[in-house]
């Protein structure tokens, strides 16, 4: 074992003394795989977001020293990725809530951005509860428990009569509580999904505030808080809190409101609301929350969707007072905990995917397979391009503002390629079958083909460079995506260079971000592995 201390010394690796080599082009090299780091932790200071890429509407808990979080997963299967932690600064996923089409059923004509919407994740009675909404045709308000957080995950529980970003609260008695947008509340049965009572209305922040949603509800000392979003998830995104005596209120709006927005400034990460709370071990308190960071000119794109951020809380007089959100935080008070850092390439020697994998609406089992070619992921074209619903597509939600990633397909029994998808009207590929290697760019009505060439027959390596961009005038993209192949020295031959603008939610509406992945246009494409490398 050898322990590498890179970046002073809070940031250490371990590298085990195997050896892997990488397969075909650039046989027997030794790669060196790092297994765990603390990056991220450096210094003194922790980087927000703590999970980057499209992981909107995050709610956290504890249980004992560990913490688990669950985020919003729209039109992607599986759904509700969930993640660990034990120092809430560093998260691996550890699953997918929702992993089982009898769990999530996205026919294909739910929309992007249709699907899952915000969960809450608690931990009562020894067990994880989860509940969610699934806005597609058929969908609702469902509950899924779990005796362990990774899985697997009971069959929903419908919960009728309650609409988005439902949360759960118990209190002493044994009430649950299910307050949902609005804001509204009622007592279920959270073993049966019933309700025991007519919903109603609750505090609904700033009067006329735009989109009161995203409640939470805890039991914190003598008071009951009521912790909500208001002002919508773009910029005017905001959250605040009222307190009250019981679980169902009445309701004193804290005069601090709102405790956290970031509307109106020029700060980096604009949109922050969505927040839920946190004890740690050591009684300080936090906030998870969502939050964008926009480049380019005016008015801004995202184009990683939103992602989870992280904030200090204080309390002032029985209030809670969040710290200055910033990319650069003071670390919190403990040590940061090892874990497994992600790396860069995925070998697809495993037997099942990662579950940061995923893929729009179903995965169906005849569409992949890591077993018929070993080694390899085997991709079987369904819809035959990206602007279809079913589209074969297997990716992973973007998560640098810079970065590379590459492919080597075979397509010797099909068409396929590397795409960066926002959704079926916004994406970029590059495609590689009959003797042709194709870059096409869907934004919104049109779908030029950008550049072809001729490549000989058998495996290739494709590979999308992103460059986030760093000047500034009106119109500056906020990053650009270059298109091209691959020889094996590693040479980049460009095929094309495109704006990243037509790919951000500001273009494309909704709420998603950017997935970067593999798909299959016809017949039976093989991906030897998938690298995704951030650049400095
Ligand atoms: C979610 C709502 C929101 O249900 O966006 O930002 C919606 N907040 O609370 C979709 O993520």
């Amino acid at each position: 074992m050898r322990l590498l201390a890179v970046d002073g010394i809070a940031d250490l690796h371990y590298a085990p003394p195997r050896k892997r080599y990488r397969k075909h082009l650039e046989s027997f090299e030794p790669l060196e795989d790092v297994i765990v780091s603390t990056a991220g932790w450096v210094d003194g200071t922790f980087a927000n977001p703590v999970i980057a890429g499209m992981h909107p509407d995050p709610s956290v808990c504890r249980v004992g020293e560990d913490f688990y979080l669950a985020c919003s997963s729209f039109e992607y299967f599986p759904g509700v990725p969930i993640f660990h932690s034990r120092d809430l600064v560093r998260w691996e996923q550890i699953g997918n809530a929702l992993d089982r089409p009898s769990q999530l059923c996205l026919p294909a004509e739910t929309p992007s951005s249709g699907g899952v919407y915000a969960p809450t994740l608690r931990h009562h009675d020894g067990r994880f509860w989860l509940i969610t909404t699934n806005v597609a045709p058929g969908g609702g308000t469902l509950i899924f428990t779990a005796t362990d957080a990774a899985g697997p995950w009971s069959e929903p529980i419908r919960v009728p009569g309650v609409g988005i970003d439902p949360d759960l609260a118990w209190d002493d008695d044994g009430n649950c509580w299910c307050t949902f947008a609005g804001i509204h509340q009622v007592r279920i049965d959270p073993h049966t999904g019933q309700p025991l009572e007519q919903p109603r209305r609750l505090w609904s922040g700033a009067p006329g505030a735009q989109a009161p949603e995203a409640p939470h509800l805890y039991r914190i000392g003598d008071h009951w808080y009521l912790l909500i979003a208001e002002g919508g998830t773009e910029r005017g995104h905001a959250v605040s809190i009222a307190r009250g005596p019981a679980p169902d209120g009445p309701f004193e709006p804290c005069p601090a409101n709102p405790i956290l927005t970031h509307r109106g400034t020029n700060k980096p990460i604009q949109n922050t609301g969505h927040a839920d709370l946190v004890q740690a071990t050591d009684g300080s308190w936090w906030l998870v929350l969502l939050g964008v960071r926009p480049r380019g000119g005016t008015p801004g794109w995202h184009v990683l969707g939103r992602e989870t951020f992280l904030v200090p809380v204080t309390w002032v007089d029985g209030w809670p007072v969040a710290g200055d959100l910033r990319p650069a935080m003071p670390a919190p008070a403990w040590s940061p905990h090892l874990a497994a850092a992600q790396p860069v390439r995925d070998d697809f020697d495993e037997e099942n995917p990662h579950p940061r994998w995923v893929s729009p609406r179903s995965r169906p089992d005849d569409s992949w397979s890591l077993k018929d070619r070993p080694g390899w992921l085997t991709l079987y074209a369904r819809g035959g391009s990206l602007d279809d619903p079913d589209v074969t597509f297997v990716g992973r939600r973007q998560q640098h503002l810079s970065c590379r990633i590459r492919t080597l397909i075979d397509p010797a029994e099909g068409s396929g390629g590397l795409a960066a998808r926002l959704d079926e009207s916004h994406h970029y590929e590059i495609e590689v079958g009959g003797g042709e290697v194709r870059v096409m760019a869907r934004t919104g009505p049109v779908r030029p083909v950008v550049a072809t060439r001729s490549v000989p027959a058998g495996p290739i390596r494709l590979r999308v460079d992103v460059a986030g961009s760093d000047g500034w005038h009106p119109r500056a993209e906020p990053d650009r995506l270059r298109l091209g192949i691959e020889d094996d020295r590693g040479e980049f031959d460009v095929l094309a260079e495109l704006d990243g603008r037509y790919l951000s939610t500001e273009v494309a509406g909704g709420f998603t971000g950017r997935v970067l992945g593999m798909y299959a246009a016809a017949g039976t494409v093989h991906f030897d592995w998938f690298d995704d490398e951030p650049v400095a």
